[in-house]
C-alpha cells in the first residue's frame, strides 16, 4: 500500500500562512494525511514530525524570500535522523530578484530536493508528481 502520509510546513521565520491551509485542504482532499506544522517551523521540526508519523515526504514552503537560506542542510540533517528515502519537495517564493530560474532550481538540487518548484506552481502539480512519485516507491 503507497504510503500517503505527508508533512507539511512553512520554514524558518517565514510567517506566511494562507497558502499553508490552501495546501492542507488540497492534500486532504486528494487523499493524503497530512501533518501539517504550520508557519515559522525549522528544518528540525519538519524531521521530528516526519520521524514521528513515518511520514512519505516533506514539502516545504517558503514565501517570504528567504528560503534558500533556511533549507541549507536539509537533506543532509533528514539523512542524519535515519530520514534517507524521504522525498523532499519546496515551492512557494523561492528565489529573489531577477536570477535565472535555472540556476535557482540547480542550488536547490544541490542541497537535495527531489522537486523544487517555479514560483507560482499549483499544488495541484504537486500531488500529480507525489502520486508519481510514492507510487514508484512502493
Ligand atoms: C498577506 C501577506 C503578508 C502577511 C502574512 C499574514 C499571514 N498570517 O499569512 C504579513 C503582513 C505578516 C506579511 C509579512 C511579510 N511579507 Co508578505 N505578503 C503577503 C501577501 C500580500 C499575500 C500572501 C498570501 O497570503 N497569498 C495567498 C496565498 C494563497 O498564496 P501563497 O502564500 O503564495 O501560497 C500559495 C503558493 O505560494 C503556493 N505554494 C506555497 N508553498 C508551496 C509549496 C509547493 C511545493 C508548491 C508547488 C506551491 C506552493 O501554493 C500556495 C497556495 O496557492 C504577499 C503578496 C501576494 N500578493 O502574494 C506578500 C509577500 C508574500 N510578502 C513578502 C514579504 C517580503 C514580506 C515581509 C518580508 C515584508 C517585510 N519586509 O517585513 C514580511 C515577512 C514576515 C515573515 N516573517 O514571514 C513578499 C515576498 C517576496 C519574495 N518572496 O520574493 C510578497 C510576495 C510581497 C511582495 N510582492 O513583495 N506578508
Amino acid at each position: 500500500m503507497v504510503n500517503k502520509k505527508i508533512v507539511i510546513g512553512v520554514i524558518g521565520s517565514d510567517c506566511h500562512t494562507v497558502g499553508n491551509k490552501i495546501i492542507h485542504h488540497k492534500l486532504e482532499e486528494n487523499g493524503f494525511e497530512v501533518i501539517n506544522i504550520g508557519a515559522l517551523s525549522p528544518q528540525i521540526d519538519f524531521i521530528n514530525a516526519a520521524l514521528e508519523s513515518n511520514a512519505a515526504a516533506i514539502i516545504v514552503s517558503s514565501i517570504y524570500g528567504y528560503g534558500e537560506l533556511d533549507c541549507q542542510g536539509m537533506r543532509e540533517k533528514c539523512n542524519e535522523y535515519g530520514l534517507k528515502d524521504i522525498l523532499l519537495y519546496v515551492g512557494g517564493n523561492i528565489g529573489t530578484g531577477n536570477e535565472d530560474w535555472e540556476s535557482i532550481e540547480k542550488r536547490f538540487k544541490k542541497i537535495g530536493f527531489d522537486r523544487i518548484y517555479k514560483p507560482g506552481t499549483s499544488i495541484e502539480k504537486t500531488i500529480e508528481d507525489l502520486k508519481l512519485d510514492l507510487e514508484e516507491k512502493k
